[in-house]
């Protein structure tokens, strides 16, 4: 076993069946005209730990460890997507809108891909997800299960949004959990330093948090 020096205490790790997990690092999130934007969002913010997420993805990958992304994006027809989530608030563009990046948030179209400084490799495992968590209607369960996979390092955007909802997810499947703390933002930063003190109160209620060089450091690199 490995040991991650993280909060609230240190968490012991097999690399054999640890994961990391990047969470809709996408350009809908994280550039001008997507999604995030047409929410009222600032989305610099998000695009400001782009070189965190991509040393951390570097690292995993060095050290042969399983490296998975997710993308929050519905299928052409939006038939995946709940009339709830299609109509919720005022957005300037909602969900399978024509937009600068194509189709707001649907498979295939530009603005739905990862950011071309955090692609995946070929071979790397890509889940597309409908819903805020990850698990919802993915694969993803299935997937950790064949491969034996026991703890999720988790990083990505929106922190209180797609990340908490899949760590919370992930949590109550037995996984034990850890949020990399300069890996992942937040719209508001209040909501980012409240996610990452709700999870690893009360003894890693849910999980821990470490920043990258922390998790680095425990793979050696
Ligand atoms: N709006 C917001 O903060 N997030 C999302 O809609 N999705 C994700 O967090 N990926």
């Amino acid at each position: 076993m490995t040991v991650i020096d993280a909060a609230p205490f240190p968490l012991a790790f097999d690399p054999a069946t640890t994961a990391l997990i990047v969470i809709d690092m996408q350009r809908d999130f994280i550039e001008p005209g997507g999604f995030g934007e047409s929410l009222g969002n600032d989305v610099s913010r998000l695009a400001a730990i782009v070189p965190t997420v991509a040393r951390l993805i570097d690292g995993f990958r060095a050290a042969g460890l399983t490296v998975i992304h997710t993308k929050e994006c519905h299928r052409p027809d939006l038939s995946d997507l709940p009339a709830s989530k299609r109509d919720r608030g005022n957005p300037s563009l909602r969900i399978g809108d024509p937009g600068p990046m194509g189709r707001v948030l649907i498979a295939g179209e530009p603005g739905a891909d990862i950011v071309p400084a955090l692609a995946p490799l070929p071979g790397e495992i890509v889940i597309e997800k409908p819903g805020k968590g990850s698990f919802y209607n993915t694969p993803l369960g299935a997937i950790l299960a064949e491969k034996g996979t026991k703890t999720l390092v988790i990083g990505g955007v929106t922190t209180e949004v797609c990340v908490q909802t899949t760590m919370r997810e992930a949590n109550d499947r037995g996984f034990e959990c850890l949020l990399v703390e300069d890996a992942t933002e937040s719209y508001f930063e209040a909501f980012r330093e409240a996610t990452l003190a709700m999870v690893r109160a009360q003894g890693a209620i849910v999980g821990w948090t470490a920043p990258t060089d922390r998790v680095l450091a425990a793979l050696g690199g």
